[in-house]
């Protein structure tokens, strides 16, 4: 469509419309046009979808643009406390659709389009997923953006402009393939740079004393901080706010001339070249001494940058009076952690009161410690960041003395305020010093530090106050709270779920529910509705159906609508346990095969869909990756039983591809050892979504089942605090597997699957213990609960007028789940600020 040479519906005859006056069709059709002839990127007069995007984005930008501004301008003068929210990774996903959603102005969009000769669906999905992040904290921290807007809260997201984000995954018969994924090729129209914000970073260096004893962090090589801005529209309101993303540039005066003038090209561009590497790629490997770093860097490139911004716009505020105190900083700026990602902040935030601002220690650690919390997002050992001292007296050697000092101090309440802590104290340190490599404990920093720590739902707090952080609650009882993720259910029901968001306000006559999902519990009365019901299995059919041609397209599979959409998407890891499902889906196709025909017919048919990335160097991961695409070679050729089963591996698992998987999907499965998964997130965008969850008692399964109803949610496996005397007596020898789980790995031990030797990868479900063997994540334990599960499932599905049910019940209890309660929340018990929107 609009492919010709000829400009598609753009002629030049049209009178430039730089800014739509109204929301008429014709009207935003002409500025489209405008902008895809006065803002180029592409040769004239080509208008296919790719340019046609483009332009949409454009003319959408400029909206964005007229009520950002109105923002900014807003806050500036009502002056109100503001957060901030640091963040290493943010997976925004596509702009555009989310844009045109949130200002309400999709039909209008539509029909211009079509006046164009293009259709808006297909303009859409010509953008590339910002993906700035890795998995689930990413997101967390875009759907936290999202409902800040919507709330009018005066809130801004600090990040980094990665130029490449999380690599793109091919999946061919080797396994995974990683690629670089340009999400910055072509231009995005939703950066604006401002010029104007620039900051000096360093690195290195030394700490000169003058003579009045006053430190100074001088030397090193300093990189500048350039701000890109990325405009956050909130739900039908005005308020549009930042997500400020910095980008390393060297100076000029770091381009060697005099060497590229006598041909050394390379040394002559070295500086340059270190100070872009900063900003080049999401997470680089941190296997090497080199890699770890870059990593460091990164962090302290972010934190540094915004730390310095927080401060001159609250001087800017106070301009006026030129007055201020700095004990008023912490009732105008909260700062939050997104993990102990950005944990440098707390020194660079002493060091820039101190340093540069002339405060005392006490003064500044009270500042310091007012305005920073911290969210913990895991409890996995290796996930607990621990920087070497050795590397940090490198790169920071100014924050090393603040955080030794941080460390002393902390020292010294405790032994003068509780004695009895004396033999735990070196385990609450923020330095370890005992190790062969002494570290700083982030974590350790943070929870000393920040004035509230939160986890990430119930079970994940509980565990924070009963284990990893026990000992500190004696100190600070009051310090630890929690805070149950969410979800925007803009992005993840409104404009994911067309279909189903009609049905739900046609049904509740509202769309109240929107921006308060708690309305959603409406739809209980009408669980039993026959008529409801089926309009209910008419939206899922239509989303289903949409499912399968898109898994037909990037996989070549053709899959059943009628069957039981049965899907597994999020990071592949051990703990999450993608392997206990193809265990299953591998059991369940030995038993098909053993079936007799009549016997076959009788069985659920079932899709099982599995997406993830594995983390590049992650080779059990890799593996499990290779394990779902080798079984779906094989059971979805095997004609004997393909009715009944398909296995699917769905490549590039990203924020848009989830927009089509999750609205399809009828079963998904939350099945991580008890314990492990902090809280999940996807888990409830699924129960939001109308679909069932299979799942252990972790992490926010917990209250997802609380709030759909234990009879909504198919439990098996575990629970947290009987895991630790599972592992305990599987060293012992205790534990005696069920046939059903050794005949599962057998099958695949035979060939069953091609030539590929698993047996690496099943050894780690053998033995009692030892490095990658023992069955740490208790894959083995919890197979025959698992099995259960799944035949209460198949049941259940065969019924259908109870399965609708329990669908409609999942959702009409899913309210508690939009981030909008959780943001209003952390503003109310952490942030202490308040909405402020534009009038
Ligand atoms: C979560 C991470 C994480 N927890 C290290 N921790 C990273 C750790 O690049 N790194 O070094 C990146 C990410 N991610 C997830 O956070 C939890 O596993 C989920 O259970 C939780 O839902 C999510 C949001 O809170």
């Amino acid at each position: 469509m609009g492919d010709s040479l000829k400009p598609n519906g753009v002629s030049s005859n049209v009178p430039a419309a730089a800014f739509p006056s109204s929301d008429s069709p014709s009207e935003i059709a002409s500025n489209v046009n405008y902008h895809a002839q006065y803002s180029p990127h592409f040769s004239p007069f080509k208008f296919d979808s790719e340019q046609a995007y483009f332009a949409t984005a454009e003319s959408i930008r400029d909206r964005l643009l007229q009520q950002w501004n109105a923002t900014y301008l807003h806050f500036h003068n009502a002056d109100p406390k503001q957060t901030y929210y640091l963040s290493m990774e943010y997976l925004q996903g596509r702009a555009l659709s989310n844009a045109i959603g949130n200002l309400d102005v999709k039909n209008a969009y539509a029909e211009a389009l079509d006046k164009l000769g293009h259709q808006l669906e297909e303009i859409t999905e010509q953008e590339k997923d910002a993906a700035l992040g890795n998995g689930g904290l990413g997101r967390l921290a875009s759907c936290f953006l999202d409902s800040m807007a919507t709330l009018n809260l005066p809130a801004w997201g600090y990040g980094l402009r990665y130029k490449y984000g999380l690599f793109k995954q091919r999946i061919t018969k080797e396994g995974q393939q990683e690629t670089a994924e340009d999400w910055l090729e072509k231009f995005s129209p939703w950066e604006v740079v401002r010029h104007d914000v620039v900051f000096p970073v360093r690195f290195f260096g030394e700490v000169q004393i003058d003579g009045d004893g006053t430190r100074k962090w001088v030397g090193g090589e300093v990189v500048q901080a350039l701000a890109y801005d990325v405009p956050i529209p909130g739900y039908k309101t005005k308020n549009t706010i930042s997500l400020r993303l910095w980008e390393a540039r060297a100076s000029p005066a770091d381009f060697n001339l005099f060497e590229f003038n006598e041909g050394n090209y390379v040394s002559a561009a070295q500086r340059h070249s270190q100070a872009e590497q900063i900003c080049a790629v999401l997470y680089p490997g941190d296997a090497t001494e080199s890699g770890k770093l870059l990593r460091l860097k990164q962090q302290f490139f972010l934190c540094s940058a915004s730390l310095q911004d927080m401060i001159q716009r609250f001087k800017e505020r106070r301009k006026p009076s030129k007055t201020w105190l700095w004990s008023e900083f912490p009732s105008k700026v909260a700062v939050q952690l997104n993990d102990t990602h950005p944990t440098l902040a707390i020194p660079e935030l002493m060091r820039l009161l101190m340093d540069d601002e002339g405060l005392g220690w006490e003064e500044a650690w009270d500042v310091t410690s007012g305005t920073i919390s911290y969210t913990n997002h895991t409890v996995l050992p290796e996930a607990l960041e621990k920087w070497s001292q050795a590397v940090m007296w490198k790169l920071l050697p100014r924050h090393m003395e603040i955080i030794e000092e941080i460390d002393k101090r902390f020292l010294g309440t405790v032994r003068e305020k509780f004695p009895k802590l004396e033999k735990i104290l070196p385990s609450l340190r923020v330095l370890d010093t005992n190790a062969e490599k002494p570290v700083v404990r982030m974590a350790n920093l943070c929870v000393v530090t920040a004035h509230t720590v939160n986890g990430v739902a119930e079970l994940h707090s509980d565990i924070l106050k009963k284990e990893l952080f026990a000992d500190y609650l004696t100190i600070w009882p009051n310090k630890f709270q929690n805070k149950t993720n969410g979800i925007t259910p803009r992005r993840w029901l409104r404009f994911c779920n067309p279909e189903l968001s009609s049905l739900i306000t046609k049904q509740l006559k509202s769309d109240k529910w929107v921006t308060d999902l708690d309305e959603l519990s409406g739809l209980r009365k009408f669980a039993d509705d026959a008529s409801f019901q089926g309009e209910w299995a008419a939206a899922k059919m239509a989303c289903k159906k949409r499912l399968a041609e898109y898994v037909k397209k990037v996989t070549g599979v053709t899959i059943d609508p009628n069957s039981l959409f049965d899907i597994q998407v999020k990071r592949i890891h051990e703990y999450k346990r993608q392997l206990l499902n193809i265990l299953g889906a591998v059991y369940r196709y030995k038993k098909l095969k053993e079936m007799s025909e009549e016997q076959r017919t009788t069985s659920t048919p079932r899709t099982i869909m599995i997406g993830g990335k594995a983390f590049a160097t992650y080779t059990n991961a890799k593996r499990i990756v290779k394990l779902v695409y080798d079984v779906g070679e094989v059971v979805n050729s095997d004609p004997q039983v393909n009715q009944y089963l398909k296995v699917v591996f769905v490549p590039n698992y990203n924020v848009s591809v989830a927009e089509m998987l999750i609205p399809g999907s009828e079963l998904s499965q939350h099945i991580s050892t008890a314990g492990m998964e902090a809280s999940g997130t996807s888990n409830m965008k699924f129960a939001l979504n109308g679909c069932l969850i299979i799942g252990t008692l972790d992490g926010a399964n917990v209250e997802i089942r609380e709030e759909v109803g234990e009879d909504n949610f198919f439990l098996f496996g575990a629970t947290a605090d009987q895991v630790p005397n599972l592992r305990k007596d599987r060293e012992n020898g205790k534990f005696k597997p069920d046939p059903r789980f050794e005949e599962a790995k057998q099958y695949i031990r035979s060939g069953a699957f091609g030539k590929y030797d698993y047996s690496q990868l099943l050894d780690s479900l053998e033995g009692n213990s030892g490095y990658g063997r023992g069955d740490y994540f208790l894959v083995g334990q919890d197979f025959p609960s698992y099995l259960d599960a799944q035949e209460r499932v198949d049941k259940a599905y065969m019924d259908r007028k109870k399965w609708l049910r329990m669908s409609i019940l999942s959702t009409a209890g899913s309210g508690k789940f939009s981030s909008d309660r959780t943001i209003a929340q952390y503003a109310k018990e952490i942030w202490n600020i308040e909405g402020c929107r534009v009038p």
